[in-house]
């Protein structure tokens, strides 16, 4: 985000490691004096070659970008940005259960090939009544839980813990919370232990006329299930923000109208990427000033 960078600039000396056409030169060159990093993804190896780095600040609330395990052992601090994007992640996941139930999309094609002189385009499904199961019911999944209910859908959820006071049953797995569930929103950190969590057997328990609607991280989906079982009807759709390898989407995906496909773009609003960019900002800021990080991982 422009915005953010401008104010890092304002107070720091900034090197873009990713928009540049060179990185291990520039890395080689700069490496050594690097103090901070603002967003981006940092393996082990790039830690290695920052030896006077301090923090890193991403810029998500999800930090799988990030060795964490390599930067807590060197006592580097972690910072991510929850809160500033809860909204805009929770109203694109309604935006695409709709465009699923719906076939928004599907519908805005049909009329642009011009189809419907030939015939109606088909009766869909609504959410009202449906039981909407939440895989995490963390800030984002409680705001979608929120939005859902005043759609007239059940909440149900499974995460890691029931949540006290949290108003929707919760579930031990997420196998029984599939069994119970129309729809199933991803909505939980992708982490080694979520990992393909949605797994066939998960998919199967949705089944026929379930809905899956991924947000979080696509590793943690079997993707490779989803597409074969899309494509027999084993699982009535699907609406995806996120995948395994992006920007890569199996092309087998393409062909198929039970799906809708979004290039991950929960949190990608000017107001979002800037209140984003802010705290990232102030993150940094905080750090070199020697207060309190205003949102630690650790
Ligand atoms: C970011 C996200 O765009 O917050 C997250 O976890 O997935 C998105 O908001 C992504 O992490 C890239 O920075």
């Amino acid at each position: 985000m422009k915005s953010c960078v401008n104010a890092l600039k304002e107070r720091f000396t900034v090197h873009d490691l990713a928009g540049c056409a060179d990185p291990d030169a520039l890395l080689r060159e700069i490496g050594p004096d690097i103090r901070g990093i603002a967003g981006g993804k940092v393996s082990a190896g790039l830690l290695e070659k920052l030896p006077k780095l301090e923090i890193i600040a991403v810029s998500g609330v999800g930090y799988d970008s990030v060795d964490a395990a390599a930067a807590r052992a060197r006592n580097i601090r972690l910072t991510n940005t929850p809160g500033v994007l809860t909204d805009a992640v929770a109203e694109l996941t309604i935006g695409m259960m709709i465009a699923l139930s719906r076939r928004i999309p599907q519908g805005d094609r049909f009329i642009r090939d011009g189809r419907w002189p030939g015939g109606a385009f088909g009766n869909w499904s609504e959410l009202k009544n449906k039981t909407l199961g939440i895989l995490g019911l963390g800030r984002i999944g409680r705001e979608i839980a929120e939005i859902a209910t005043a759609l007239k859908m059940h909440v149900i959820y499974h995460g890691r813990h029931q949540q006290p006071g949290a108003p929707y049953p919760y579930y031990d797995t997420v196998l029984e919370m599939a069994r119970a569930s129309d729809w199933l929103v991803v909505i939980a950190p992708g982490t080694a232990e979520t990992n393909k969590i949605i797994s066939r057997e998960v998919m199967q328990a949705l089944g026929p006329n379930g809905m899956l609607v991924n947000m979080a991280r696509g590793t943690m989906v079997d993707q490779d299930a989803m597409i074969e079982m899309l494509m027999l009807k084993q699982l009535g759709g699907a609406a995806l923000d996120v995948f395994e390898k992006e920007p890569a989407v199996p092309e087998a995906l393409f062909g198929l109208d039970n799906v809708v496909l979004s290039p991950h773009q929960g949190s990608r609003t000017e107001e979002t990427r800037t209140a984003v960019g802010d705290l990232v900002v102030a993150n940094l800021t905080a750090h070199f000033d020697g207060k309190s990080l205003i949102s630690p991982i650790f």
